[in-house]
């Protein structure tokens, strides 16, 4: 079985190790404050949302309603704006994906003492087989806690992105290996690798991810931007993000022939 890349924070071999493992792990991608600030925010959205009866509870690779889910990141907080822009994300994206690419989503996933493990997947569920050969999209795991051992570290198959399919079920018998690393790494993998959130066996402990995903511009995102997004938020966005958004766009999703922004 294909071990982990072993961390690093050369970009040119976290490039290499996307290519050879389908996956990369830098550690202090976020600096202190940084880390400091996405886990005071993160956190507080939890609370928040743990009071607001009219939040979605659970999702499809969720066992149970005990880890949880934070959407649309973007509206909740600038640390998360600044993640999902981040040079060191984005010189990956551009090697994975080229550009222009997609933010289809950036979500949260706590786990917390006793929450199961997820069901086996891989992130380009959306893409008909037989895949091509070339990735369809990114997650860019930006890690608030560490991962450890017992708290639900992600857990995934490095290589599988050579296989170019999904698993054929959700509890399929195959090898994992859990991604331990301290909080503020970012862990990269492309849409092909098989992966799963750990089960969280600690007896107090809670993982936060933030978990931006990227695609090709070929695809729907998953998050609808033109209505979770507010007009300040728009008008305050850097060119970059705006391409993200597709806000900035050629060829598709145009407003009577030209780019909406
Ligand atoms: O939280 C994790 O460890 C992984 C989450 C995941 O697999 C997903 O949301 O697709």
């Amino acid at each position: 079985m294909m071990p982990l890349p072993a961390p690093t924070t050369d970009l040119k071999e976290a490039q290499s190790c996307l290519t050879e493992f389908g996956v990369c792990i830098i550690p202090d991608a976020l600096s202190k404050d940084e880390l400091a600030q996405a886990r005071f925010a993160f956190y507080r959205e939890i609370e928040k949302d743990q009071k607001n009866d009219d939040v979605v509870k659970g999702f499809a690779l969720d066992p149970d309603e005990l880890n949880q889910r934070l959407w649309n990141l973007l509206a909740r907080d600038q640390s998360f704006v600044h993640m999902a822009e981040h040079p060191i994300a984005l010189t990956l994206v551009r090697h994975v994906l080229g550009w222009p690419a997609l933010l289809s989503n950036i979500s949260g996933n706590l786990t917390v003492p006793g929450s199961l493990r997820g069901g086996l997947h891989a992130d380009q569920i959306f893409v008909p087989e037989p895949w091509t050969e070339d990735p369809q999209g990114l997650i860019v795991a930006w890690c608030l806690d560490d991962l450890t051992e017992e708290n639900g570290a992600t857990e995934l198959v490095p290589g599988s992105h050579r296989w170019n399919h999904l698993p054929r079920k959700a509890d399929e018998d195959v090898d994992m290996i859990k991604v331990i690393a301290p909080a503020g790494s970012l862990v990269a993998f492309e849409s092909r690798i098989w992966h799963r959130t750990g089960r969280n066996n600690s007896r107090n402990t809670t993982r936060a991810l933030v978990l931006p995903f990227y695609t090709k511009p070929i695809y729907r995102s998953q998050e609808n931007w033109f209505l979770t997004l507010d007009d300040k938020f728009i008008e305050n966005a850097s060119d970059e993000l705006l391409t993200l958004l597709a806000y900035k766009s050629s060829g598709l999703g145009l407003v009577y022939g030209r780019s909406p922004k």
